[in-house]
């Protein structure tokens, strides 16, 4: 699987735009703040790997992946942002707290995309446990956040 990963990532690499001239905001949730920080660093160096100017990225925080569409609404509706990249990371417990925050954050996510007419990218690792969590943060399975940055800039391409 985490060959797999990397091959999809190169794919799109190949067929990437030079994101020189588009404004990005990174919208990172604090819960879990050791792993999304991990997250915001792989999506931060493969906007500038594309050619994004530091500039020209914009990171704010939520609480957690909760907030991240109303995060995400508030980038999405400036004129200043072409796309928006929300980092999060939900794991499984003892309730069934990970599927309600799941099931909004990516249906309010997609709202916000269709209705700003722009990327809002989905970076929420949703996991059973830590050390699945950590694999997807810069571990076996590769990073999260270089997944999302990836998106993006595909998406601005159209
Ligand atoms: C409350 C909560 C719980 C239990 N777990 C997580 C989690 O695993 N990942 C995450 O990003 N946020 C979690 N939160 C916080 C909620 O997303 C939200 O910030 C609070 O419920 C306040 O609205």
């Amino acid at each position: 699987m985490a060959s797999a990963l990397k091959n999809l990532s190169e794919y799109n690499s190949d067929k990437l735009i030079d994101a020189s001239g588009k404004r990005f905001g990174l919208i990172v949730a604090e819960w879990n703040k050791e792993i999304t920080d991990a997250l915001c660093k792989g999506a931060y160096d493969t906007l500038i790997k594309h050619g994004a100017l530091p500039q020209n990225i914009h990171r704010n925080t939520v609480p957690g992946s909760y907030e991240l569409p109303l995060g995400a609404q508030f980038l999405a509706s400036s004129q200043e942002i072409d796309a928006v990249i929300c980092l999060g990371v939900v794991i499984k417990g003892d309730t069934k707290h990970d599927d309600y925050i799941n099931h909004a954050v990516a249906k309010g996510l997609i709202d916000v995309s269709l209705k700003f007419n722009k990327p809002v990218v989905f970076g929420v690792v949703t996991t059973n446990d830590l050390q699945q969590a950590l694999d997807r943060a810069g571990g076996k399975h590769g990073n999260k956040g270089v997944e999302a940055a990836v998106a993006a800039i595909h998406m601005l391409s159209f």
